[in-house]
């Protein structure tokens, strides 16, 4: 019930877990292969034990949405969760002529005057991103990254498939087809992108009126990423069942390496000790018919009273 799926992974990782090196050189210790089940009929799945920022959440689902690749929208919206995958390709890029900011992830943790250089950088980076247009263009950019693979994915005949609209009119259509999938993995786009995509490939399934989500994620942050990941597909879900007449069923959320970096562990277990409140419920504006209609102000949480936000560093 509740969030309880996602606390009882938290303490599946850390009774059970190896300890394991990972590409960013912070540490992890990881899993592999877990499966979650939300109940979005129950309510929406908004973590009680921390809070989560559903703005930031929303935000980029409708960048998603959108088919936008560009942080500029994010920045627009104050939301600053993708600005390091940019920056990482300016500051290696020739055109970036100012200090060094290689490892900056690590380097900004450990090295408090490194970390006023790099802030300013980032300031930087950030304001030019939102004045300068061609700039924005050229570095504001992630690569083939969700929102063009879920909106513009490029065939070998130079054409574009839109799956998000596709699978809605599968889903409207043929309500019991097994084949209402979206996938974000597209090999031959991978060496494009900022990151390969950690949620890879999501399904849709409609029974008894009520329309249920599938994720596989290969890689999932339990502590930073998932509890976005959770409540970005939950509204996914509610907005898609929405667009086609249908309630929601369950969010089902199945995990390749799901880990806690070592950097973590001490706010996890502030969390865990932590009583769960009852989960919010979400509205969302039923004037609005297609998914490609909405903005932030259509959707409104009720009863979100959380306990504190814990903060934490990202690996980059
Ligand atoms: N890299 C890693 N190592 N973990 C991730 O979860 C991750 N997620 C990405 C991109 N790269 C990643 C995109 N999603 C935050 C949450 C989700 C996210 C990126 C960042 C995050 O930092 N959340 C903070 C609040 C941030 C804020 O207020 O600006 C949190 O406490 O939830
Ligand atoms: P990786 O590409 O080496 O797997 O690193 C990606 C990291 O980002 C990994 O810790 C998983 C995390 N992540 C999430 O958990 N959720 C997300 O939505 C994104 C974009 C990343």
């Amino acid at each position: 019930k509740g969030e309880q799926a996602y606390l009882n992974l938290c303490n599946y990782i850390l009774e059970n877990a190896a300890e394991r090196d990972d590409r960013t050189n912070t540490g992890t210790y990881s899993i592999f292969g877990h499966q979650m089940r939300f109940d979005l009929s129950e309510g929406f799945p908004l973590l009680t034990t921390k809070r989560v920022p559903f703005r930031l959440v929303a935000s980029e689902l409708l960048w998603f949405i959108k088919g936008d690749t560009n942080i500029r929208y994010l920045l627009k919206n104050n939301n600053n969760i993708w600005n390091e995958w940019a920056f990482e390709r300016w500051v290696a890029s020739d055109d970036y002529t100012g200090p060094d900011m290689t490892n900056f992830g690590i380097r900004s943790q450990q090295d408090s005057n490194f970390n006023e250089v790099y802030k300013e950088e980032m300031d930087r980076f950030k304001e030019k991103v939102l004045q300068d247009n061609a700039f924005a263009e050229k570095y504001g950019d992630l690569g083939f990254v969700y929102g063009k693979q879920w909106r513009n994915w490029k065939t070998s005949q130079n054409e574009s498939i839109d799956q998000l609209k596709d699978v809605i009119t599968s889903i409207r259509t043929n309500p019991n087809s097994r084949r209402h999938i979206v996938s974000a993995w597209n090999p031959e786009d991978i060496p494009s992108m900022a990151l390969p995509p950690c949620h890879t490939l999501f399904q849709f399934y409609v029974a008894d009126g009520k329309l249920s989500c599938q994720l596989y994620q290969r890689s999932a942050d339990v502590f930073l990423g998932v509890p976005f990941n959770i409540a970005s597909y939950a509204l996914l879900t509610h907005l898609i069942a929405h667009e086609c007449g249908l309630e929601v069923g369950e969010f089902i959320h199945t995990l390749g390496d799901a880990h806690i970096y070592s950097n973590h562990l001490e706010q996890i277990k502030t969390q865990l000790a932590r009583e769960p409140k009852p989960l919010p419920q979400i509205r969302i504006n039923k004037d609005k018919a297609s998914i490609f209609d909405f903005e932030l102000s259509d959707f409104e949480l009720i009863g979100y009273e959380p306990h504190p936000g814990i903060k934490a560093p990202i690996a980059v």
